[in-house]
């Protein structure tokens, strides 16, 4: 059986088949699932940033591992789904305007199915209109927002007074999250709080709705 270090492994250099047969091959031996994730997929990814940054990994190579990284959430998905069946809450996810990084979203989205919440995923580069939009068709308890650059961080404030400006922040609890967002910015921009991982804001969702 591979350990979660081999897993991580995989991610970083890339290779989907490996991936792929890792997680398979860890799903098959029981191996709990949101572990896989945070001691394999996760670990893989943190050592892919720590390099990108460092300029010894460049886009396409990165954007391997995100397919790698996408394909292993994807095989663990079913399993988080299944834990829960009662909808504690309706929460509208996207990452904010002008950011393409999913894989923290996505990752928060399939957490938040496994503790109860039904998650309306609005994509990436989320304008606030479109977050206004998805407020007003579904009707969310929680509205939140992902976003991995500093450049795009300002969206979630435009998003938090177009809110505001329709009438509709009162209706709403707001978190948000992503590497470079912090509880200080949260806090600044006006949202109801922060989360630094996708179990966090799971728990922190269950609080704001009271379930
Ligand atoms: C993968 C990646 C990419 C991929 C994205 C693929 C995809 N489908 O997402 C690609 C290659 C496309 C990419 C592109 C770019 N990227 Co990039 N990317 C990354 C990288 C390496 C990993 C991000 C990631 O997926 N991490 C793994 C996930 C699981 O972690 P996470 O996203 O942080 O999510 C967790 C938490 O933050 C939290 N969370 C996330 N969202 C939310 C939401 C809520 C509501 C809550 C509560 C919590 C929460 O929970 C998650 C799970 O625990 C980071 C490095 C890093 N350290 O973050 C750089 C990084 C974010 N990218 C960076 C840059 C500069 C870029 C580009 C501008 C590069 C370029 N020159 O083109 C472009 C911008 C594209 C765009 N317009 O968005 C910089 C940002 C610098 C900054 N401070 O602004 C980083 C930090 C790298 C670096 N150090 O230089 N990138």
């Amino acid at each position: 059986m591979p350990t979660f270090n081999d897993l991580a492994q995989s991610v970083i250099s890339g290779n989907l088949d490996q991936v792929t047969d890792q997680v398979q091959a860890l799903i098959s031996s029981g191996t709990d699932p949101v572990e896989i994730v945070n001691q394999g997929l996760i670990a893989g990814m943190n050592v892919v940033g720590v390099r990108f940054k460092a300029g010894d990994m460049y886009v396409p190579e990165v954007l391997m591992c995100a397919r790698c990284m996408h394909s292993g959430l994807e095989l663990v998905k079913p399993l988080l789904a299944s834990k829960n069946i009662h909808s504690k809450g309706k929460v509208v996810l996207g990452t904010v305007k002008a950011d393409l990084h999913d894989i923290g979203k996505n990752l928060v989205a399939m957490i938040m199915r496994s503790g109860g919440f039904e998650v309306i995923d609005v994509g990436i580069d989320v304008a606030p209109e479109k977050f206004i939009e998805a407020v007003k068709e579904h009707s969310p308890d929680i509205v939140g927002m992902s976003a991995l650059l500093t450049t795009t961080m300002p969206a979630m404030k435009d998003t938090i007074d177009l809110l505001i400006k329709e009438g509709l922040r009162d209706k709403v609890k707001v978190i948000v999250g992503g590497a470079p967002v912090t509880q200080t910015f949260a806090t600044s921009i006006g949202a109801d709080t922060y989360a630094a991982d996708a179990i966090t804001a799971t728990d922190l969702c269950k609080e704001l709705v009271g379930a």
